[in-house]
């Protein structure tokens, strides 16, 4: 028997436990096990009925995610579970399967497979394999119409999003909640059963039809391009036309269908990614950490509240510093609102809210500060300020407290030589708007402690961010490359496309929004200020994008003066605007560029393949530690695309030899490891 899967009886109930840590995944041989343990209590005569369960932390997580790709490169056969899950449902004895923590994808599959489900009250069960690009392909999409009706069944299948226990229960997936001891329970509920219903057999409950376009309608939107939603649908729709045989069959081209198409793999590297940036080379369990209860910010803005509110969801309370009364009351009236909003979509009750705000003390002064375990300063991004300010904190902070910066483009290391703490200086880099955007770059000075990065590193995780650990230089890792992206936008609208052109392209291939949209959203007037802080540092002869500084010039500094790129009504509904056309003619003819068609071509290898291109130099400097970590910053900071994988799992897709060759074409430098890489026939992700 499979050392995966453990037996065990208590009296005349048969117990199968899956023990594959951490997450019970369904890798090679625990289908066989589980398949083997059954027929080993089936063939017991002292057994009546058997109970199915997980050990450690949960019940089964689903398929093995890593079995895919070598399925997909004809290394592995890869799962066959629908032997095992009509083994269950035939089993002459009944099988009641026990669910704790989650029951996802191959999990709640073969939890389907049972004649009863059970499960702890926080339990959750789902079908989220179009997160990963893929649909059910073990009936889910079968079986869970059956069991939970169709419309809920298609949702949880197109959105992926699990749900409770009591849901689970009212739905039909559970047969009952268990208080107290899971297994005991289950096997207390298997002893009273005497019947066998097989889930396969269940009729279909009446259904709106329509629900399937309304949902495919849906999904359009919500993951725009995606192809899994719509077949995951599609699947979910066979199930109420076909018998259950026919419709295994037609979710099962479906799954093919998704899993040797490109999404599958790029969501696929995006997941392990998020996973992976977390291992930091040097830094393990037993790398001490610090305890973070108590929080202060410095600049109640835009950032500092957004990070603000970001404590105290996670239950840290947080001194807010601000200079004036007025920018302090306007702060605090913005944290409210957004809350406030949040209340009205019923996101949460007007308690939790009055709890957060009453975690807030906002001051005009340091008072208290010397009791906050982490300082992070969010002021206007110039160095002379922030400089004063680390050496105002240095003052008062407590030993031992972490001093964090929210720059996006200076030096970690400047900072901390204001301070006499330099191991205590990080930069913590979130994303606008912080309460929102779920990246956190931690920015790794040239003296930050172990300790203080290891903190970081898991307040990300309170503060339910994804953080990536980056080295310093300017703009780290995703301000460096998106200088380059938005410099590509910027030359194409001078040299021919229309701004609408450049956003359109890129916003079709799958960006969150177009480049110089975003610029409009950003506000141009912040690149402006300091590209002009930075002057002394543009390299003679060197072209250098102007279009957006000259409709700063002109007072258009995006959607807050209602002109920017476009024009904007009083709603911020965004239109093209013949002046800016005419703005850009004007440069062009002052500047001596000349102006031709751009084809989408064009638009998207520039601005992508600058990311790729800068990118790769990053990586060869180390200020990234993998490309997989560039990849996660743009998915979770920037709204690249996630069924793209990242700009450098898109470039690996194009081929690097491709890329360098328009690289090349563009008369760009081309990073010296892409050179390398291309030439070795190698991908930045192997
Ligand atoms: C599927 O089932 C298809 C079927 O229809 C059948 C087709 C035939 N496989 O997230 P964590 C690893 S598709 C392999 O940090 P948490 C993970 O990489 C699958 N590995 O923990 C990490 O490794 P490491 C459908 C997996 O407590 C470690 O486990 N199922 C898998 O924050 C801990 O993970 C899903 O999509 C897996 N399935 O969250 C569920 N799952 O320590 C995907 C996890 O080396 N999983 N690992 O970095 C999750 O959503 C979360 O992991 C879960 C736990 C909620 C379970």
């Amino acid at each position: 028997m499979s050392e995966l899967i453990l037996t065990s009886k208590d009296a005349n109930v048969g117990i199968i436990t899956v023990d594959n840590p951490p997450v019970n995944a369904l890798s090679p041989g625990v289908p066989d096990g589980i398949a083997a343990a059954l027929a080993a209590h089936i063939a017991d005569p002292e057994v009546s009925a058997i109970v199915l369960i997980g050990g450690g932390r949960t019940f089964i997580a689903g398929a093995d995610i890593k079995e895919f790709g070598k399925v997909v490169a004809g290394q592995s056969k890869g799962h066959n579970l629908l032997p095992l899950m009509l083994a269950m449902e035939d089993s002459p004895k009944p099988v009641i399967v026990a669910i704790h923590g989650t029951a996802l994808g191959g999990g709640l599959e073969v939890a389907m497979g049972g004649h009863y489900r059970v499960a702890s009250a926080t339990a959750q069960v789902g079908q989220p394999e179009v997160k990963i690009g893929l649909i059910p392909g073990a009936a889910g999409t079968q079986r869970l119409p059956r069991l939970a009706g169709v419309e809920l069944a298609a949702q949880m299948c197109a959105f992926g999003e699990p749900i409770r226990a009591q849901q689970a229960l009212e739905a039909g997936i559970l047969d009952a909640i268990i208080d107290g001891d899971l297994l005991t329970g289950a096997v207390s509920f298997a002893r009273a059963q005497t019947e066998r219903p097989k889930p396969r057999e269940r009729a279909i409950r009446p259904f709106d039809p329509a629900i399937f376009d309304t949902l495919r309608a849906q999904a359009k939107k919500t993951h725009r391009n995606q192809t899994a939603p719509q077949a995951a649908i599609n699947a979910v729709e066979a199930a109420t036309q076909l018998p259950f045989p026919e419709g295994c069959t037609r979710e099962r081209e479906l799954f093919n269908e998704c899993l040797y198409g490109p999404q599958s793999k790029a969501l696929i590297h995006a997941f392990f990614g998020e996973r992976e940036v977390a291992k930091i080379p040097g830094i393990g369990k037993d790398t001490p950490t610090r305890a973070i209860k108590q929080a202060a910010v410095i600049g109640a803005g835009t950032m500092g509240g957004g990070i603000t509110m970001n404590f105290v969801n996670a239950g840290i309370p947080v001194r807010l510093r601000e200079t004036t009364q007025e920018a302090l009351d306007k702060g605090m009236a913005t944290i409210k609102k957004n809350y406030a909003n949040s209340v009205a979509k019923g996101r949460f009750s007007q308690a939790v809210m009055d709890q957060r705000m009453a975690l807030i003390t906002p001051q005009l002064t340091y008072d208290g500060f010397e009791e906050a375990d982490i300082i992070t300063e969010a002021v206007f991004e110039g160095m002379a300020l922030k400089k004063e300010i680390f050496a105002a904190i240095d003052g008062i902070a407590k030993p031992g407290a972490i001093l964090a910066s929210n720059t996006s483009t200076l030096s970690i290391d400047e900072i901390a030589s204001a301070t006499t703490r330099p191991q205590d200086v990080i930069g913590t880099h979130y994303f606008s708007p912080a309460n929102v955007m779920r990246l956190l770059e931690i920015v790794r000075g040239a003296a930050t402690g172990l300790d203080v990065i290891a903190t970081c590193m898991n307040l990300a995780k309170t503060l339910k961010k994804v953080g990536v650990l980056v080295g310093n230089c300017r703009g780290f890792v995703g301000n460096r490359m998106i200088h380059c992206y938005l410099r590509e936008a910027q030359f194409l609208v001078e040299e021919g496309a229309a701004p609408e052109q450049v956003d359109g392209a890129l916003y079709e291939w799958g960006m969150a929004m177009g480049p110089l949209s975003m610029g409009d959203l950003a506000g141009l007037d912040v690149g402006w200020r300091i590209r002009k802080e930075f002057k002394h540092l543009e390299v003679p002869g060197e072209r250098v994008p102007l279009i957006s500084d000259e409709l700063c010039e002109r007072g258009r500094y995006g959607q807050k003066t209602g002109a920017g790129y476009y024009k904007y009504d009083e709603n911020r509904k965004q239109t093209p605007d013949p002046e800016v056309t005419a703005i850009i003619e004007e440069l062009a003819a002052r500047e001596g560029i000349e102006r031709r068609e751009i084809s989408k071509e064009e638009i998207l290898d520039r601005t992508l393949l600058s990311l790729a291109n800068e990118g790769a130099k990053i990586l060869e400097e180390g200020i990234a530690l993998r490309s997989v970590d560039i990849d996660v910053i743009y998915l979770t900071g920037y709204g690249f695309p996630a069924y793209r994988g990242g700009p450098m799992f898109y470039a690996d897709t194009l081929g690097l030899a491709n890329v360098l060759a328009k690289v090349q074409a563009f008369g760009w430098e081309p990073a010296p490891l892409l050179v390398k890489l291309a030439a070795e026939g190698k991908t930045f992700s192997a």
